[in-house]
């Protein structure tokens, strides 16, 4: 399942917009028409014109339902923070009148100019068209309030964080100020995207890094796991079950200096909090700004955002737990393999050969991880 582009869903016309536009386009297919007689000219023209009209209202209208993701067909975080920002069942609806338009508008399209093969003078043709841009007039004031809404929720659904759910995701969280961001900015490649949850004003950050052919994607969380249990709201808890869900790991920040705004037994608290919240996930525990903290207990994890101390070893931890880390071509050896001698000669009957190289490769991240062990002692 690939994550939904939010920032794609494109613009929403104004309901009147959309008859100028239909309607301007219209006429100009009607100064195309080239007819000697008048009475087959303006017959051609009026039905020229009701067919254009009906067909840019329709294509306007349908090319917004075709964009906007269909709900039901995305990961359960998506769904969880369209239902929070804008509302699942009123997305849906109103997308549903939309589309209903669209069908209306072409029948009334097919009707009128039904007619018009019937009629036998010129003002008969003139009139009806009149009558058919007047009933499409009327389907796009009827849809006006679903217009409107599309248009609003585009503006939310745009903030919306995108996240790739056949991707691992790492949630990263702790106190507010404990340098969730920062972390993310210097594990990311690139500039991460800023987004926003529903729930909350504060920004919050998406960035990616790729290792062997896979994206690893981290999140993080202001405003949604960084509060008391109590002060969360229904919406809220539905968002974190979500987040559960796309999380392949937790990534919980500890901060030791003085810059937290909450205390160290706050924040091991709030930990308590997440682990019980988000259970069935494993929860790395790392203590951020470590080029302010003079030493932490052996055996824990410490990383700085501001001089790198750490975070290539947590980037390992984070792909090691994910275990994610699956070589996709079974042949292919860590970048870091010894290259094979080639005066040794593979022992043993070439089925021996064959089941052993199997067997192999069948471990082969598991070897990977042998290695990265190895390559850290040696470091
Ligand atoms: N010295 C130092 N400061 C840091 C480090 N990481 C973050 N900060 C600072 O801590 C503050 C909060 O960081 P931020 O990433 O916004 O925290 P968030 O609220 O958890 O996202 C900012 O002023 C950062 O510059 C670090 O590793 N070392
Ligand atoms: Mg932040």
């Amino acid at each position: 399942m690939a994550s939904v582009e939010w920032r794609r869903i494109p613009t929403v016309l104004y309901p009147q917009e959309v008859l100028d536009k239909s309607f301007k386009r219209a006429s100009k297919q009607s100064d195309l028409v080239e007819d000697p007689d008048k009475y087959h000219r303006v017959r051609k023209q009026m039905s020229r014109m009701v067919q254009a009209s009906s067909d840019t209202i329709a294509e306007t209208l349908l090319k917004w339902v075709d964009k906007w993701p269909s709900l039901n067909a995305q990961s359960s975080f998506d769904q969880a923070l369209v239902d929070a920002a804008v509302g699942a069942d009123e997305y849906r609806r109103n997308l549903g009148a939309i589309q209903w338009a669209a069908e209306r508008v072409r029948s009334i399209a097919g009707e009128s100019q039904s007619k018009m093969l019937r009629y036998r003078n010129i003002e008969a043709f003139h009139s009806e068209r009149r009558h058919a841009y007047g009933r499409m007039s009327s389907i796009i004031d009827q849809i006006s309030q679903n217009i409107l809404w599309l248009g609003e929720a585009r503006d939310i659904l745009r903030k919306l964080p995108s996240i790739d759910a056949s991707e691992p995701c790492i949630v990263v969280t702790g106190a507010p100020n404990v340098g969730k961001s920062a972390l993310i900015t210097v594990l990311s490649s690139g500039e991460p995207e800023v987004a926003s949850y529903p729930f909350t004003t504060k920004r919050l950050h998406v960035g990616h890094f790729d290792h062997r052919r896979r994206t690893y994607q981290l999140v993080d969380t202001p405003g949604l796991l960084d509060r008391p249990m109590t002060e969360r709201n229904q919406i809220e808890m539905q968002a974190i079950a979500a987040l559960e869900n796309i999380g392949d790991v937790v990534l919980f920040l500890l901060d030791l200096t003085e810059d937290s705004d909450m205390s160290l037994e706050n924040q091991e608290n709030l930990l308590a909090e997440v682990s019980d919240l988000l259970s069935d996930k494993e929860i790395i525990i790392v203590y951020s700004k470590a080029d302010l903290i003079d030493e932490i207990e052996e055996g824990n994890m410490s990383v700085s955002s501001t001089t790198g101390i750490g975070i290539e070893e947590l980037r390992l931890k984070l792909i090691e737990t994910i275990d994610a880390d699956a070589v996709i071509d079974p042949l292919a050896l860590p970048d870091d393999w010894p290259r094979v001698n080639e005066e040794i000669e593979p022992i043993g009957s070439p089925e021996e050969i064959a089941k052993r190289r199997e067997k192999a490769e069948m471990h082969a991240p598991r070897w990977e991880r042998e290695m990265q062990k190895k390559k850290k002692r040696r470091d």
